[in-house]
């Protein structure tokens, strides 16, 4: 086993756990058959890669990734509505599984770059077969239209590193404005669309029955 593999077993193991923990989530709104806040999870463990391009990139030394990079392991919630979002954070914060660190707002004060979304850094105790080991990992929380736009521009970041052309720089920033006001138009009909779910929920239901 590299010293890579061993670094990453504990932040391995706690995505393993976290998405595990926050779809039970989900699943527990919908036995209860009220709106999820979440609409689904989804995690991964930072690429070695991308670790040390970090590190590098904000001087950190190798023996300070512990502590110094928050994201390692990192847990995306999405979620329909941008109100929903506060009832996950809520949700978080009354959890005793892990320990809050920090809470980033980038929703309210979104980046320069356009980007939105509510990170919350975790402290979160893994059992390994060495004993407790408590790492930091970083919950991301945003609505389907911000993760459509990061996800879209995470890309060409990488594909550009960073230094868009002008024509997309522009447009990336036109695509942010979009994906808000269609945050804010969904908002605005959200109990229709709610109702909708619930009667196309209880219908499928019946036709499954049959
Ligand atoms: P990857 O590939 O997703 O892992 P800070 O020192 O707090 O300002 P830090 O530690 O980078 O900086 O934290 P921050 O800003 O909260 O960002 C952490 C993660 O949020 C990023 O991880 C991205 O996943 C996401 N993110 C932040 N800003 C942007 C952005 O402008 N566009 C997109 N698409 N995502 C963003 P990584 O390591 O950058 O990337």
């Amino acid at each position: 086993m590299t010293h890579w593999d061993e670094f990453l077993i504990p932040y391995k193991q706690a995505v393993d756990e976290l998405k595990i923990k926050l779809k039970g989530m989900r699943t527990h709104f919908e036995k209860e058959r009220t709106h999820s806040p979440i609409e689904f999870v989804t995690g991964r463990v930072k690429p070695i890669a991308s670790i040390l391009d970090k590190a590098a990139s904000k001087g950190i030394p190798l023996d300070q990734l512990e502590t110094q990079i928050q994201d390692i392991a990192g847990v995306r919630m999405m979620c329909q509505f941008v109100d929903d979002i506060n009832t996950v954070v809520v949700l978080l914060r009354k959890r005793n599984d892990f320990r809050i660190v920090e809470e980033k707002d980038y929703i309210s004060n979104k980046k320069p770059s356009g980007y939105r979304s509510y990170h919350v850094i975790i402290e979160y105790p893994v059992q390994t077969i060495h004993g407790e080991k408590k790492i930091l990992a970083e919950i991301q929380i945003r609505t389907l239209a911000m993760n459509f736009w990061a996800t879209i521009e995470h890309s060409l970041n990488y594909k550009y590193k960073g230094q868009f052309p002008e024509e997309i720089q522009l447009r990336l920033k036109r695509a942010a404005e979009a994906a808000f006001r269609l945050d804010e138009e969904m908002s605005e009909i959200r109990e229709e669309i709610q109702e909708a779910q619930v009667y196309f929920t209880k219908n499928k239901e019946q036709i499954d029955k049959q």
